[in-house]
């Protein structure tokens, strides 16, 4: 526990992904529930590790079997799920920054995964990815936040008949930084064709893009500029009756705030305002954010990983855990947010990424952190009366 290794562990996350990948064909309750797949970036070692979830959660201890690790060429950053080849199992797509390179882990159906040949990218530090098919040809593409010199780009690996990848560089003019987090979502309303899908991006120069997907490889990029670098951001139907969603995106200096943004509906965001946790800012890091319902309400709510710190005195460590803001469904959010234990910041766990899944399949979401700086991921079952409904 705690194993150390300098950068990439000290400000690199954890990609983590939910998806089932891994299904036992002589256990039938094994169906349906989702399996995690982490990315290890430990030197050396990095690789991706499965969870395969067995569905047996009356000893929650044990009812993820852990498969791997599957090794990777260099440290990875996110991982995404997505059947790349058709053969019905769900594979694994890999950023790899320090390489410039996509790494595809081929799923072999028998809880085994292969490292397929790495793909190179045009530009360089790819971190956050998306898959989806964004020209609705049946394939699924793959959407990268990466960067060329000081600008942010989104390069698409479109998915052609004969299974090759078609490059396209998509400039993001005006914003500067890296891209970090990039989530596909259908953003701005399409009379014609409402199931494309628009790409977001955040880059740590402080701005949000978001590629209005106007079909054919056409994309009309609409920047807004949010003054702080983000790590983390999530769209969710914060609004009740509002069918465009919104964003909440983790403020990666302050350390101590998420930010609400709500849909203008032309691809931009209009700045709502921060939520806070009280809980001594600047003793804590942000990591990623996740939204859902995490309640027994139908409200949209959302998730923040924090990671605390270990001080030489009183009152000595400062747990990491996670945050639930519950949602009015108005489109705000409650004042007091909900904590909840993850690790002990003396293990050195400094949950990062954050996913929301009905991991034992009870009808409630749970919620699941990767833990950089440990060997760990978490996952919290939801226990619905540790979070009361919001008013409102
Ligand atoms: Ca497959
Ligand atoms: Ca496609
Ligand atoms: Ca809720
Ligand atoms: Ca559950």
């Amino acid at each position: 526990m705690g194993e150390d290794n300098g950068g990439c562990v000290d400000s690199s996350p954890l990609g983590l992904v939910i998806a089932e990948l891994v299904d036992d064909p002589n256990d039938p309750a094994d169906d349906g529930y989702p399996d995690v797949a982490v990315v290890n970036c430990l030197h050396p070692g990095e690789s991706v590790s499965v969870f395969h979830n067995t569905g047996d959660w009356s000893v929650p201890a044990s009812a993820l079997t852990l498969l791997g690790p599957f090794t990777l060429s260099d440290e990875p950053y996110d991982v995404k799920a997505g059947d790349f080849d058709g053969d019905e199992d769900l594979d694994l797509a890999v950023t790899l920054p320090w390489e410039g390179k996509l790494a595809i882990l081929e799923n072999l159906g028998n809880g085994q995964f292969e490292m397929t040949p790495t793909i190179d990218l045009d530009t360089s530090w790819p971190t956050g990815l998306v898959v989806a098919d964004l020209n609705l040809d049946g394939r699924l593409d793959i959407a990268v936040g990466s960067t060329v010199g000081q600008s942010p780009k989104v390069e698409i690996l479109w998915k052609e008949s004969d299974a090759s990848w078609t490059h396209q560089v998509i400039d993001i003019p005006e914003a500067t930084g890296f891209g970090t987090e990039i989530v596909a979502g259908s953003v701005v309303k399409k009379l014609q064709t409402p199931a494309l899908l628009d790409l977001v991006l955040a880059t740590d120069g402080g701005y949000v893009a978001t590629l209005v997907n106007r079909g054919n490889g056409q994309f009309d990029v609409v920047l807004t500029y949010t003054e702080v670098p983000t790590y983390g951001i999530a769209l969710g139907r914060f609004r009740a009756g509002v069918i465009l969603p919104d964003l909440v995106l983790t403020d990666y200096p302050a350390m101590d705030r998420a930010q609400v943004y709500w849909n203008d509906v032309y691809g931009g965001w209009n700045y709502k305002r921060p939520y806070v946790f009280d809980l001594d800012p600047g003793l804590y890091q942000l990591g990623g954010v996740a939204t859902g319902r995490l309640n027994a309400d139908t409200k949209i709510d959302f998730v923040l990983t924090v990671a605390g710190y270990v001080d030489p005195g009183p009152p000595y460590r400062h747990p990491s855990g996670i945050i639930v803001f519950v949602g009015y469904g108005d489109g705000t959010f409650v004042e007091t947010p909900y904590f909840f234990h993850v690790d002990d910041p003396r293990n050195g766990a400094k949950p990062k990424f954050a996913k929301i899944a009905d991991m034992d399949q009870d009808g409630f979401n749970d919620v699941v952190t990767s833990n950089n700086g440990t060997h760990n991921i978490s996952v919290l079952i939801n226990a619905l009366e540790a979070i009361p409904p919001g008013g409102g």
